[in-house]
């Protein structure tokens, strides 16, 4: 088989597949170089779209045999696939692969991992396993038979329910036989094979109707004591589903597995989600707070895509953010229900500003759903995720709670079985709710950031609020028309009292103006509470202003918002006029951390500050050349100034919130570790990491013992601390990503390229597994001042690492090459720095198309 030179796939190009499957029987002969796959296929066709010629998917499978009603035939080998001969009538297709899941370091399809066998099929990986109309549209049951002779692998799992297995007990490592039925029918990217020595974390879930689910985590032994969070939060996940949506789990089992090696998060197959072992496993002594949040997240997120993924998945993948969108927009409610809803709301935005607005303003940006692609794993993006769940919100925000509830069971009765469109989606909203959504829809095809322009104006007692919207040109698309944009405002008197609840302005002109009567004295406005939409908003307003809303609005993100905005102009006029910190921000900050009626954890995130590459984003749109040099200096002097203007008030905070006793990562006690530990980082800048020292020698747990260890290296002070902590956790590879990470974070700039090259020739530094590589590389690219440190040497080395990559692991490799897509905010030298190595990058030989699809995308023209 020769491999396909990149092809553009165009979304107008869809056509369905043309044969219909009745099921698939699939049976695995496990070797760990050489596993036989047997398919045993029933096809009919699909007689209204039915076209020649028969093409099945097919990549890297070495064939044994094909046959089709019995009859031996040789199939036609043509780019990604094989065509073949086929009667005009149902037949039975049988084949048989070999193929080599210890070499499959690409970690899609069948590989290993840690001696373990699994799979990951999503986007395009089934056809790694055997010969297959590799594409969502196409839905069948599957059974699944799996043997294994060769070797000990006492669990053996697939989707569906368990119906048989077998061991001969007289020969523990010998010949093992199960056997699963899915009787969802489902597209084979929600395919899923597990094998291995895995011991399982059990319990049950009692559905809504009444059905017991088995429930299990399978990991390897050892790591069973670090399951019942991940446990815990599967349960409250299946409740909130039946309880919030009304969605009740379908099979009789749901089993989780932990893998080493994986590209990204966790994958919702079907019965059976497999996720990277980062992602479920946690224990107080080896997990921060961090941790527990995005494991209790990532579980939530990959149930619930039982019904919006699998029941009703994708026609193609263009569509992923019908998927996606809405799961992620799902995910984000359970959080927001299970922990602190504002604190929920501000850390989404800052993921979204952080991931999203510098994609979508940059040379990748492209619609939340795509119009085309060469390689589908490139569109695993923010947009599709972050974006996709925002404009799912706006949906919310406009139609009101209760047609969202009723359009959501539309489209569930509608479209379960289904492999849909947006068209599909949105149409259910349209029938249910009367509305129009011809215009909202262009928030699915126009990419880039609308920025909206606020004026005020005050006469007779009438406020009113312009609004003015547009969006900058991006690649493919130089006009924009104007979207439908959800405006949540409410207005305060200048006490400080609300005097007009928070409404929702349809904003869906270029220009457009809303009045507000019957004020007698002029209002003060809070303008995209909640962040009603992921809009620029640009509202020239003073920081008397901000300092106001920062001490009075009733809508929690704004009143972050405002703190935010006195903390980006602060470091704004730091960086380009070298002015010191504004007394302002200062002073209002300080009454909010005072404010013990606030929640710690909201109050920890009133205390961070914006990002050095958020402030090298914001200088780029305001006309500036970034310079991270003095970014970073002026953001290091901001926590300086804060550490002194704040010196007699952290104590009190760093004493107040201490956790003691048993360790709980519910939300309450991990926030007042948030906001001790923001404490913390602070003290460490004037008593020279003293007072993390002792939390270091104290903590019984690791968010402690990783925040002492963070601020003592940022005091220059850790080294012995680093040392012990390696010690200590060299057996637990989740924990010592960490130890990795974290020395590239703390590093000075300068320092940044010399820790990263130590780094990579630590005995324990492996580049195939995908997150130690990103322990290191993803942190080093990062580290704003180190990564963009003028002798170029970070760029140099982090091509020189995903050259190496690429031909191991392209999608890991591709996804890190985002690490170049704002270099066209920086000076020439920079420019032409990157631009080698974007260019060395793409001179290199066989370079996977995942990686020239990126850095091809990202270099322009
Ligand atoms: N659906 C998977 C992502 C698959 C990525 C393929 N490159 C996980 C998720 O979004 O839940
Ligand atoms: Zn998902």
């Amino acid at each position: 088989m020769r491999d396909a030179a990149p092809q553009t796939i165009y979304l107008k190009d869809y056509k369905p597949f043309g044969w219909i499957i009745d099921d698939v029987h699939l049976t695995f002969r496990l070797h760990p170089t050489a596993t036989r796959v047997i398919s045993r296929i029933r096809f009919r066709p699909d007689y209204e779209v039915h076209h020649r010629p028969f093409f099945l998917h097919g990549e890297d499978l070495k064939h044994v045999s094909i046959k089709v009603d019995g009859h031996d035939v040789d199939p036609t080998y043509v780019d990604g696939g094989i065509e073949v001969d086929v009667p005009e009538a149902p037949f039975n297709w049988e084949a048989e692969v070999e193929i080599n899941p210890q070499d499959n370091t690409a970690l899609e399809g069948l590989y290993m991992s840690n001696g373990m066998y699994c799979t990951q099929c999503e986007a395009e990986g089934f056809r790694k396993i055997t010969w297959y109309p590799d594409r969502p549209d196409v839905m069948a049951q599957f059974t699944v038979r799996i043997e294994s002779t060769a070797e000990h692998t006492p669990v053996m799992l697939s989707n569906g329910n368990g119906l048989y297995y077998s061991q001969d007990s007289t020969q523990p490592e010998g010949p093992n036989v199960s056997i699963y039925q899915d009787p969802w029918p489902k597209p084979a990217y929600l395919f899923a094979l597990v094998a291995g020595d895995l011991i399982a974390h059990q319990d049950t879930f009692t559905t809504m109707s009444g059905n017991e689910v088995d429930l299990a985590i399978w990991v390897r032994p050892g790591d069973e004591d670090k399951c019942a969070f991940g446990m815990e939060a599967l349960k409250k996940s299946m409740k909130w589903d039946e309880d919030v949506y009304g969605r009740e789990y379908d099979l009789d089992e749901f089993n989780i597995v932990a893998v080493d090696d994986f590209n990204m998060g966790a994958m919702e197959n079907k019965g059976l989600n497999v996720f990277n072992s980062s992602c479920v496993l946690a224990s107080p002594e080896t997990s921060t707070d961090a941790n527990f949040e995005r494991i209790e997240a990532i579980i939530a997120h990959e149930y619930f895509h039982n019904w919006t993924g699998n029941r009703i998945t994708c026609r193609d993948w263009f569509q992923l953010c019908l998927k996606e969108g809405l799961t992620v927009y799902r995910d984000q409610q359970f959080t927001a229900d299970m922990r602190s809803a504002p604190v929920a709301r501000i850390s989404n935005v800052l993921a979204l500003r952080g991931r999203q607005f510098p994609e979508d303003q940059g040379p990748l940006s492209h619609p939340v759903r795509p119009e085309s692609f060469q390689e589908i794993n490139n569109f695993y993006t923010s947009t599709v995720y972050e974006k996709g769940a925002e404009v799912i919100g706006m949906l919310h925000t406009l139609v009101g709670q209760e047609e969202y509830a009723k359009a959501l069971d539309l489209y569930f009765d509608r479209h379960d079985g289904d492999a849909a469109t947006i068209e599909d989606w949105l149409k259910v909203f349209e029938d249910s709710t009367g509305r129009d959504l011809t215009q909202f829809k262009r928030w699915y095809s126009q990419p880039g950031t609308p920025r909206v322009e606020v004026r005020e104006d005050y006469e007779g007692d009438t406020f009113t609020l312009h609004l003015r919207q547009s969006t900058a040109p991006t690649p493919d698309q130089d006009t924009k028309a104007p979207q439908v944009i959800p405006v949540n405002v409410g207005l305060l008197n200048p006490n400080g009292d609300e005097v007009m609840e928070t409404q929702t302005l349809e904003l869906t002109e270029e220009e457009q103006t809303f009045a507000f009567p019957g004020h007698a004295t002029r209002p003060v406005p809070s303008i995209l509470r909640g962040f009603s939409a992921p809009v620029i908003l640009n509202h020239d307003i003073d920081n008397d202003r901000r300092a106001f809303l920062l001490a009075h609005d009733t809508d929690p993100f704004n009143r972050w918002e405002a703190g935010r905005m006195l903390a980006r102009d602060s470091l704004l006029n730091a960086i380009i006029d070298g002015n010191d910190p504004n007394p302002a921000y200062l002073d209002g900050l300080k009454s909010v951390l005072r404010d013990n009626s606030l929640d710690p954890a909201y109050r920890a995130l009133m205390l961070g500050q914006p990002t050095q590459s958020e402030l090298a984003g914001l200088l780029h749109e305001a006309g500036h050349t970034p310079d991270p040099e003095a970014i970073h200096t002026a953001s290091e002097a901001l926590r300086d100034a804060k550490a002194a203007a704040f010196a007699d008030l952290l104590p009190d905070l760093y004493t107040a919130n201490q956790t003691p006793g048993p360790f709980s990562p519910e939300a309450d006690p991990a926030g007042k570790r948030a906001l001790a530990n923001a404490a913390l980082a602070l003290i460490s800048r004037t008593d020279g990491g003293r007072q993390a020292a002792d939390q270091y020698a104290s903590a019984n747990n690791m968010s402690q013992q990783l925040a002492a260890l963070s601020c003592l290296l940022d005091a220059g002070a850790g080294d012995t601390q680093l040392a012990a902590f390696e010690k200590q956790w060299a057996h637990d590879r989740l924990v010592m990503d960490k130890w990795f990470s974290l020395q590239i974070m703390q590093a000075q700039p300068q320092d940044v390229v010399a820790t990263t090259q130590k780094l990579t020739q630590h005995p324990d530094f492996d580049m195939k597994n995908p997150n130690r590589f990103r322990a290191v590389m993803g942190v080093l690219s990062l580290h704003h001042a180190g990564f963009h440190d003028k002798s170029g040497a970070a760029y140099a080395l982090l091509a020189d690492w995903l050259i190496r990559l690429d031909p191991l692991n392209p999608q890991t490799t591709a996804r890190m090459c985002s690490a170049f897509q704002t270099w066209k905010r920086y000076d020439s030298d920079r420019q032409a720095l990157i631009r080698t190595q974007l260019d060395r990058i793409l001179s290199q030989k066989n370079l996977s198309k995942d990686t020239t699809e990126m850095v091809t995308r990202i270099r322009g023209t």
